[in-house]
């Protein structure tokens, strides 16, 4: 199991909302270990293991991959890493997601980021990212977007709720929007 004095932070936001982007802001000013799940699921995708075909479509569909493929590739990143805060960004995108993942580790996460982002302006910041991804076409978008209010937004009520939610306005330039996740971090530094 996971030893409880880990740190886990989730990292949620709609397609393009800047996870992956404040992640880096955070590794580099606090020092926390980055796992992007997505990344987890597309490196399964390039070394071709016996998931790699099914991920490729789900991400092609802007579905969502089977709790028990994500949450092993999640664990077998924790439990390898000499770290202990840890950044899971892109996870968990709907409530078995979570549920399936808090079980495993026996418990929640320490904090949950949030970045609320107008769906206009995460169609542009997708479309014009041009890094070859499958799922980076107005067709996938549209589907990803539909997911993410359907399935994610149950996962952030449910931390809102439970008074963990850091819900954070993704508008604004980089180093604008750091500066309102910088406190979340500093808080627990202290
Ligand atoms: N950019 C960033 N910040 C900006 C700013 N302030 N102003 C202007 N531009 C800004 O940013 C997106 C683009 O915008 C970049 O070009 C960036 O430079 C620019 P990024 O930081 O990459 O945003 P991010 O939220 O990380 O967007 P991403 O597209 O990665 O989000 P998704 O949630 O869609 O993608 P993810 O990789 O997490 O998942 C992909 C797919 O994998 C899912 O659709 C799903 O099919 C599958 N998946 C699962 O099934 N299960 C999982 O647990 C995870 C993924
Ligand atoms: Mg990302």
């Amino acid at each position: 199991g996971i030893p409880i004095s880990r740190f886990i932070t989730f990292v949620l936001g709609g397609p393009g909302s800047g996870k992956g982007t404040q992640c880096t802001k955070i590794v580099e000013t606090f020092g926390f270990n980055h796992i992007s799940a997505g990344d987890l699921l597309r490196r399964e995708i390039v070394s071709d293991t016996k998931y790699g075909s099914m991920i490729l479509n789900t991400i092609k569909q802007g579905k969502i991959v089977p709790s028990e493929v994500t949450v092993k590739l999640i664990l077998r990143e924790l439990e390898s890493s000499h770290n202990h805060k840890f950044l899971i960004d892109g996870f968990p995108r709907s409530e078995e997601n979570r549920i399936a993942f808090e079980q495993i580790i026996g418990a929640e996460p320490n904090t949950v980021l949030f970045f609320d982002c107008p769906e206009e302006e995460m169609v542009k910041r997708v479309l014009s990212r041009n890094q070859g991804r499958v799922d980076d076409n107005i067709d996938t978008i549209k589907k990803r977007l539909k997911v993410f209010e359907a399935l994610n937004r149950p996962v952030i009520d449910h931390y809102a709720k439970k008074g963990k939610l850091h819900k954070i306005n993704a508008v604004g330039t980089v180093d604008e929007i750091f500066e309102q996740v910088r406190p979340v971090f500093a808080a627990f530094e202290q």
